[in-house]
């Protein structure tokens, strides 16, 4: 297909993807959002508890990227995320019990409970286990892309990052090879402004990430982070260029964190202002109030008691389920390579 004709391919499928989301559209928009927020409140307060082990990176306030990006993805698509990765699980439909169990520790999590809350990942939904190492996705997407196009599939990976990852060399070594390979990724930045405690404008003396795309040739797009609808329209452009042989995009998706970097972290970098200010834009109660005007309260009220529901649900299967047994703790932890298998 020559480039004129896949850019007219990506018009046309982009303008019926972006074609008015109708109301029940929105409100399952809502709810899964309503899903993630909650999940990082409940999860939070069961660390807090004793009851999760480990560590948690939460990720309210972020809810519309994983939500408006995932929305436009197929199941047999694949993401790649990172060391706050609990969005990104839910919205790309990792089981919400083998999501909780996981965090947990459990057997029953999505990784046997060996993983963790920064592993979180399921290959049957299109989801790599979790990245922890800041910018690690943004080179193992690319081994993703390149098995789409060698194999001549239609499928398309995104990556989901920070902005604090696009000072590492393996952001510019990702973005320049899916560039010249035209591989079908979407690299989606989650700029919240902080990489832990640093701001960004102390790291880089260009304010938008987007920006960097001129510099591998590809398109580079700013959108509205808070605002749902705005994530979806935007990415559902970008994954119909990248699945159309374009090649990549990198959507940079202005966000905020509302909790802090990870558990224990009393913010001190930042404002009550700049907290203040952000939180007005909180991007469910948007979606709700946009809602509210067409939708009865009670719908509404309704959706938030069945996430509630879930919720408990989840929590009581991860808490009844039984811990990994010894021996299988080398299960999974190395793959066999074919023709390379044991002799003895
Ligand atoms: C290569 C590497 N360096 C440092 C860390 C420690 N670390 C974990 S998260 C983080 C900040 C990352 O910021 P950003 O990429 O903006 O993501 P955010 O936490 O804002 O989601 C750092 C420095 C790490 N995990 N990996």
């Amino acid at each position: 297909m020559s480039d004129g004709a896949r850019a007219g391919r990506a018009e046309l499928d982009s303008a019926q993807l972006t074609a008015d989301v109708d109301a029940t559209h929105e409100l399952d928009l809502y709810r899964r959002m309503q899903l993630i927020r909650r999940f990082e409140e409940r999860v939070y307060l069961l660390y807090l508890q004793g009851e999760i082990p480990g560590t948690l990176h939460q990720s309210q306030g972020q809810e519309a990227v994983a939500v408006g990006v995932c929305d436009v993805l197929r199941r047999t698509d694949w993401i790649t995320s990172t060391h706050r990765p609990h969005g990104h699980a839910l919205a790309k439909g990792v089981d919400l019990r083998a999501a909780m169990a996981e965090l947990f520790g459990k057997a029953t999590g999505c990784c046997g409970g060996k993983g963790g809350s920064m592993h979180l990942g399921d290959p049957s939904v299109g989801m790599l286990p979790a990245i922890a190492i800041v910018g690690g996705g943004n080179t193992v997407v690319t081994g993703l892309g390149l098995a789409f196009k060698l194999t001549r599939t239609d499928q398309v990976a995104v990556c989901f990052f920070g902005e604090g990852a696009s000072n590492e060399g393996a952001f510019h070594e990702g973005l320049n090879f899916a560039a010249v390979q035209h591989l079908p990724i979407v690299f989606a930045c989650e700029n919240n402004l902080y990489g832990a405690s640093t701001p960004f404008h102390q790291v880089s003396l260009v304010p938008d990430v987007a920006s960097r795309a001129g510099a591998y040739g590809v398109r580079g797009e700013i959108v509205d982070g808070m605002d749902v609808l705005a994530v979806r329209e935007s990415a559902g452009r970008a994954v119909v260029e990248a699945r159309a042989g374009v090649g990549p995009v990198l959507l940079e998706c202005k966000t905020y964190r509302f909790a802090g970097h990870s558990r224990g972290d009393v913010k001190g970098y930042r404002s009550r202002e700049e907290e203040a200010e952000w939180t007005a834009r909180d991007p469910i109660v948007r979606l709700r109030e946009r809602l509210a005007v067409t939708l009865d309260e009670r719908v509404l009220d309704a959706t938030d008691a069945q996430v509630e529901a879930a919720l408990d649900d989840a929590i009581e299967f991860a808490r009844q389920s039984p811990l990994p047994r010894a021996e299988d703790a080398l299960t999974g932890a190395y793959a066999t390579v074919i023709g390379m298998e044991s002799t003895s």
